[in-house]
C-alpha cells in the first residue's frame, strides 16, 4: 500500500508518479496543492507540488525540481521522498517543521516525464527529452544546456545528436521554458532553487557556465560545507562540493546558473548516489540512504537561508 514506506523504496512508473501526486494532494488537501506549471513537448502534465503548511504573509519559498535527465531515476525518488517526510514530520522533526513555517516549497517531482517514460519503455539510458528536430533525425535536447545562461558556449553541442545538444535557442524546449516562466513570476518569494540529478555524489552551485566566481561564492562554499559534512557525519559518505565548473566540468545553460542570475542567490544542483559503481542503475536497496543524505543536505542549506 501506498502509505508503507516500502512504496518509497521503490522506483516508479510515470503513471505511478502521476496517481501518487493526485493521490498526495487528495490526502493533504490543507498542504499540498497541485500546480499545473505547462506541459512537455509530447503534451504531458509538468504537475508540481506546493507545499504550504501555515498562512504567514511574506513567507519565502524553496524550489526542487527532480528528474529534469531521464535516466536518473534516483531524482524523482528523491522529491517523492522529501514530500513524504515533510507531510509525515511536520509538527514532530524539528527541523523540518522549522523550514515549513517560513518557507513554502514547491516540489516538481519529473521535469521531464517524456524521456522519463521513454527510459521505462525503450532505453534506460536516456538522458534528454523527446522533441523532434527540423534539421536531424536525431531526437530529443538537454533540458540543463537550454537555459539562457551562457547558453550553448563550451560545454554544450549545437549538435541535435549529441547528448548535450542545447536545443534550437535559449527555452525552445517546453519544459525548460515551463520551470523558466513559473521560477520569473515567483522570484519574489523563492530564495533556494534545487535541481536533483545523480550520479557522482556531488554539491554544485554556481558559476558551471563560467570559470567566474559567484559575488555570494564564499557564503555558498560555506553552506555546502556544513550540508556535506552533515552527510558525512550522520551517514559516513563522501560528498564533493563547490562552483559546478572547477567541482564537475564547465556546463552554460544549466538551470541553476540561470535561477541564480535571475535572482535566486542560493541556488544548487545536488548530484545523489553514488560515485559510478552502479551509476544510473542505483538499487532499490540504495533509495533509502540516497535520499536521507540528500536530505539532510536540502534542510541544512534551508536552515541556513531562513536565517538570512
Ligand atoms: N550533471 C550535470 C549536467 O547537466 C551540471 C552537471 C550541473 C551542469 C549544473 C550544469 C549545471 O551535466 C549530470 N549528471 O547531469
Ligand atoms: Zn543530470
Amino acid at each position: 500500500p501506498r502509505s508503507s514506506s516500502s512504496f518509497y523504496e521503490r522506483y516508479h512508473s510515470l503513471e505511478d508518479i502521476y496517481d501518487w501526486i493526485n493521490r498526495t494532494i487528495q490526502d493533504s488537501p490543507n498542504t499540498a496543492n497541485l500546480i499545473l506549471i505547462g506541459s512537455s513537448y509530447e503534451k504531458r502534465p509538468l504537475y508540481a507540488l506546493k507545499l504550504s503548511l501555515n498562512n504567514r504573509p511574506n513567507k519565502k519559498a524553496m524550489w526542487i525540481d527532480c528528474g529534469i535527465h531521464a535516466r536518473e531515476w534516483i531524482a524523482p525518488a528523491f522529491c517523492l521522498w522529501f514530500v513524504r517526510h515533510a507531510l509525515l514530520h511536520y509538527g514532530k522533526n524539528q527541523d523540518i517543521t522549522n523550514i515549513l513555517d517560513n518557507m513554502d516549497v514547491y516540489i516538481l517531482p519529473v521535469m521531464n516525464p517524456d524521456g522519463y517514460l521513454y527510459t521505462w519503455t525503450t532505453d534506460r539510458m536516456w538522458r534528454k527529452n523527446r522533441s523532434i528536430s527540423n534539421s536531424s533525425i536525431c531526437v530529443g535536447a538537454d533540458l540543463n544546456r537550454n537555459f539562457d545562461a551562457n547558453w550553448c558556449t563550451v560545454g554544450a553541442s549545437h549538435d541535435p545528436c549529441s547528448e548535450i545538444y542545447c536545443g534550437e535557442f535559449p527555452e525552445s524546449e517546453p519544459e525548460s521554458q515551463a520551470v523558466a516562466d513559473f521560477l520569473r513570476s515567483h522570484k519574489d518569494s523563492v530564495q533556494l532553487y534545487f535541481s536533483i540529478h545523480s550520479y557522482s555524489q556531488m554539491l554544485l552551485f554556481p558559476y558551471s557556465c563560467t570559470l567566474d566566481e559567484a559575488e555570494n561564492h564564499k557564503d555558498l562554499l560555506e553552506m555546502a560545507k556544513e550540508a556535506v559534512e552533515k552527510i558525512q557525519r550522520y551517514y559516513r559518505n563522501n560528498y564533493k562540493y563547490g562552483a559546478g565548473a572547477r567541482t564537475i566540468y564547465l556546463a552554460p545553460g544549466g538551470s541553476d546558473d540561470w535561477a541564480y542570475n535571475l535572482g535566486i542567490k542560493y541556488s544548487f544542483t545536488f548530484e545523489l548516489q553514488d560515485r559510478g559503481q552502479y551509476g544510473f542503475l542505483l538499487p532499490p536497496f540504495r533509495i533509502s540512504k540516497a535520499c536521507n543524505e540528500a536530505l539532510t543536505a536540502v534542510k541544512s542549506i534551508a536552515l541556513r537561508v531562513i536565517e538570512k
